[in-house]
């Protein structure tokens, strides 16, 4: 292995680069009033740093750039979809892989094919997207995350760890009605935080023990096995990454992250007649099993990624500077996720902006101040995202309610994030300016992505001061 100096630094260097626009407070007011409020709405030109998501934002390398000039366009039997098969088996280690548009598209198809009307799915905490499936699908979502997961300040090193014992709770009082456990590495919604060798294993040790099956969410595992090399098992990262998919018994990947891609998926599986069920619906939804709504030349930008994915270097850069951004916030005391996650860093928007209710949505309304503040574009994390409860339709109130940095991967430089931790603190320091919001469009489904909002009036008495209105402030 080469040396490891102590500072990290990337490797590789910038080939290509593409302009981005700074804007005027002004111009920003009237984009984001056009967007409802909604950073999902903002068009991508009236952003300057974009911190929306490191979903499909990926810089890729000249390798993948080089393999998708060779991609092989068949309908059926492309080689590209051979090479896609080959990485999955080499670095994942499951047999059977079956290609999907994107990580949703894999969600939706093993949710279809395992989950009865009635069924029960537990996991360490909810994803979007999984959990929209898996409701879609007649099941219901548990959480069985450990409790410090929900607590912004806790400096647990495994946030992302099942609770053993909740787990067994519900496994035991739903026999047959648990088609399988379902484990994200890295968690998202809890701050990108890892899951831990050992709970992975006592875990997979249950789900023997109760005959079900273990699902893995692996769209950001070479990040957990990052988190897992620094403070549990000094394996190589590729190593670790193995060792997580072998204690499972399938996975759905969400290629937009981790392995370095624009666009796509998977849904790998070492259950014969389980994937012959999976690879029968992918034709209805997603394309033939050998290409699942992506190009020929997607999939050999996906298998390259893979590789790229899991090398050492790559995944300390990557995560050093995710690191490097939090650790300038948590410095100058704004109030963040700890420890800080692999893919972003996480405000806690509750501590940032305490005089706001959580009905007032802090986080959303964080989101489009720091977006007034500079031009960054972040995501909110909390009620919004939370949704309705499909039964009951009543709101669900998450403990967390953040906003996400994510950092795109090999994107951004190091001053990108110096601007971006000024722009933040900016704004925590007129914090007391920044109001709340209300939610005037509200989709059925997936509402945080298309909602609209509107500034609320923050009462003088309630707050003790006079005239506030949220996020355009009036100071
Ligand atoms: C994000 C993206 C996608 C994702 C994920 C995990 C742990 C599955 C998926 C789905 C995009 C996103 C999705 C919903 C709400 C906001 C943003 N996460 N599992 O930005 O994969 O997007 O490929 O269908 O994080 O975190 P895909």
């Amino acid at each position: 292995m080469p040396a490891m100096h102590k500072s990290w630094a990337e490797p590789w260097k910038i080939k290509v680069v593409e302009p981005v626009r700074m804007t005027t407070r002004e111009y920003r007011e009237g984009a984001i009033d056009e967007a409802g409020f909604n950073t999902f709405l903002l068009r991508s030109e009236d952003v300057y740093i974009d911190l929306l998501t490191d979903s499909g934002t990926n810089a890729m390398s000249d390798r993948q750039w080089a393999a998708m000039m060779i991609g092989d366009e068949a309908y059926a039997g492309s080689r590209s979809f051979y090479r896609l098969e080959q990485a999955v088996r080499r670095v994942y280690g499951y047999e059977f892989v079956i290609p999907t548009h994107q990580g949703r598209g894999a969600e939706h198809i093993i949710s279809q094919v395992l989950i009865k009307p009635g069924d029960v799915i537990p996991g360490n905490m909810y994803f979007t997207t999984t959990r929209v499936h898996q409701e879609l699908a007649g099941g219901r979502f548990v959480d069985v995350i450990i409790p410090e997961a929900h607590e912004p300040a806790s400096e647990h090193p495994f946030k992302g760890n099942v609770d053993l014992q909740k787990l067994e709770d519900v496994l035991r009082a739903n026999p047959g009605k648990v088609p399988y456990v379902s484990v994200a590495a890295t968690v998202n919604m809890a701050g990108g935080q890892p899951i831990s060798l050992e709970n992975l294993r006592a875990v997979r040790e249950l789900t023997r023990r109760y005959g079900v099956l273990l699902i893995l969410d692996a769209t950001r595992v070479a990040e957990n096995a990052y988190f897992n090399q620094q403070r549990e098992c000094p394996w190589p990262i590729a190593k670790i990454v193995r060792e997580i998919c072998s204690l499972t018994d399938g996975c759905t990947m969400s290629a937009k992250k981790d392995p370095l891609a624009n666009i796509g998926g998977f849904l790998a599986l070492n259950d014969a007649e389980i994937a012959e069920k999976a690879r029968n619906m992918v034709v209805i939804y997603e394309g033939l099993h050998t290409y699942g709504g992506m190009s020929g030349r997607d999939m050999e930008a996906v298998a390259v990624g893979i590789d790229e994915s899991v090398e050492d270097a790559q995944i300390r850069a990557r995560v050093g500077q995710v690191q490097y951004l939090g650790e300038r916030l948590h410095r100058w005391g704004v109030p963040i996720v700890l420890p800080i996650g692999g893919h972003g860093v996480f405000l806690d928007a509750r501590a940032f902006l305490p005089h706001v209710p959580q009905e007032w949505c802090p986080a959303q309304s964080l989101a489009a101040a720091i977006y007034l503040d500079s031009g960054v574009r972040t995501m909110e994390r909390g009620i919004v995202s939370a949704g309705r409860d499909p039964e009951t339709g009543a709101e669900r109130i998450p403990k967390l309610e953040l906003v996400r940095l994510a950092i795109p991967r090999r994107v951004y430089t190091q001053a990108h994030m110096d601007v971006t931790a000024e722009s933040v603190a900016n704004v925590y320091q007129e914090r007391e300016r920044v109001g709340g919001l209300k939610m005037v469009y509200e989709p059925k489904f997936l509402r945080f992505f298309q909602a609209r909002f509107k500034p609320v009036r923050v009462a003088s008495e309630e707050l003790g001061v006079t005239e506030r209105t949220s996020p355009v402030r009036v100071g």
